[in-house]
C-alpha cells in the first residue's frame, strides 16, 4: 500500500491532492506554516518544517512514505533540496511537480535579474510607482530603495508595518485575475511591477494586466533547481505512481 507525501502550497500542490483522493490514495499534505489559513485539503494536512534534512528522513521512515512528491514553489529551493536529499538517504520514491516557467511574450518588456538583490539593485534611481508582487518574506530587502511607492500584496495582515517609508499594502491570496490585477494597477498608477518566475495560472495575472497595459516587467528568474526527476502535470505524477507501484518501491 503506497503512503504519498505531497510537499505543497502551490496551486498544482492543491490539485495533486484532489487527484488523489479521488483515487482513494493515501496521501498527506505538507505546508511549512508560513500563512494564518493555509487552504482545507482533501486528504490529511501537517503544518511546520520537519528539522532539516535529518527531520525529513525521521518522518519518511516514522510515517512509512512509499514516494515524495515535491510540488512546492519553483522560488522553494531549500526544500527541493532538502526532498532530494531525504528520499535518496530514506530510500523513498522521489519526483518533482512544478510549473514551467513563464517566457516572455510579444508585447511584453520584460528586464531579468537573477535574485532579489538584483531586483533592488535595478531599482536604482528616479522615483516610481513599484508593485512588488512577491509576498512577505523579502520586502525589507526594498528598504535600500525608499524613493520609490510600493504597491505590495500579502496574504496575511502582517504583525507589523512593512519597513518601506512609502507604501500601500493589499491583503489577498491568489489565484488573481487579469481584471482584477488591471483595475489595481490602474487605481494605484503604476508604472513597474516585480515578479518572481513563479510559473503556473495562479501568479500570471499581472503578467497579463502589465502587458494589457503596456507596463514593463522586472522578472526575477528561478534559482537553479536540483537534479531529480520532473514533471509539468498530474498526470505525469499519476503516471509514475503507477510504474513505481508495479516495481514494488
Ligand atoms: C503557505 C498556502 C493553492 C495554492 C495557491 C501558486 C498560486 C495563489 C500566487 C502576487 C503573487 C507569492 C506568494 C503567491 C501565489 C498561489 C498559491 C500562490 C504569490 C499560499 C499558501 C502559502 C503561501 C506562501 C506564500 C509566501 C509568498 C508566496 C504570496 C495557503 C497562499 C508572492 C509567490 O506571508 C508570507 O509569509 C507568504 C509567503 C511564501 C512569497 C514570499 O516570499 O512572501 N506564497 N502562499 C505555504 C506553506 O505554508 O507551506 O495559504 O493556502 C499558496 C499560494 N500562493 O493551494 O491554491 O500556485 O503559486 N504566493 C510568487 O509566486 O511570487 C503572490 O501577489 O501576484
Ligand atoms: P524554503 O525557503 O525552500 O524552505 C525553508 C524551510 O521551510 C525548509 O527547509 C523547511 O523547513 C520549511 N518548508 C518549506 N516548505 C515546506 C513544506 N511544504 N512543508 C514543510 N516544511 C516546509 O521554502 P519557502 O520559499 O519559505 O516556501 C515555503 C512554502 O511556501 C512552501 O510550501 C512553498 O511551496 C510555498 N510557497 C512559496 C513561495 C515562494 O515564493 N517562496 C510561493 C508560493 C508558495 P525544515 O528545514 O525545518 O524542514
Amino acid at each position: 500500500m503506497s503512503h504519498i507525501l505531497i510537499l505543497g502550497g502551490t496551486t498544482e500542490a492543491s490539485a495533486l491532492a484532489r487527484a488523489l483522493a479521488e483515487g482513494s490514495k493515501r496521501a498527506v499534505l505538507s505546508y511549512a506554516g508560513r500563512t494564518e489559513k493555509p487552504r482545507a485539503q482533501p486528504v490529511p494536512v501537517r503544518v511546520g518544517g520537519f528539522g532539516g534534512i535529518g527531520g525529513l528522513v525521521d518522518y519518511l521512515r516514522r510515517e512509512g512514505v512509499t514516494h515524495l512528491v515535491d510540488a512546492t514553489h519553483p522560488f522553494a529551493a531549500t526544500m527541493s533540496r532538502h526532498a532530494v536529499a531525504a528520499a535518496r538517504e530514506a530510500g523513498v520514491a522521489h519526483i518533482m511537480l512544478t510549473r514551467p516557467g513563464w517566457v516572455e511574450a510579444s508585447g511584453d518588456s520584460w528586464t531579468h535579474v537573477p535574485d532579489i538583490a538584483g531586483a533592488v539593485g535595478a531599482l536604482e534611481g528616479h522615483a516610481r510607482r513599484v508593485m512588488l508582487a512577491l509576498g512577505r518574506m523579502h520586502v525589507d530587502a526594498f528598504a535600500a530603495q525608499p524613493q520609490h511607492h510600493y504597491l505590495l500584496r500579502f496574504v496575511d495582515v502582517p504583525d507589523e508595518a512593512p519597513g518601506l517609508p512609502q507604501h500601500h499594502l493589499v491583503v489577498d491570496r491568489g489565484p488573481f485575475t487579469v481584471e482584477g490585477d488591471m483595475a489595481l494597477m490602474q487605481a494605484h498608477r503604476i508604472e513597474l511591477v516585480v515578479s518572481k518566475n513563479a510559473g503556473g495560472s495562479g501568479a500570471e495575472a499581472k503578467l497579463i494586466a502589465a502587458r494589457k497595459l503596456g507596463l514593463p516587467i522586472l522578472m526575477i528568474d528561478r534559482p537553479p533547481c536540483p537534479a531529480a526527476q520532473v514533471t509539468h502535470d498530474i498526470a505525469g505524477v499519476l503516471e509514475w505512481l503507477g510504474h513505481s507501484a508495479e516495481r514494488g518501491v
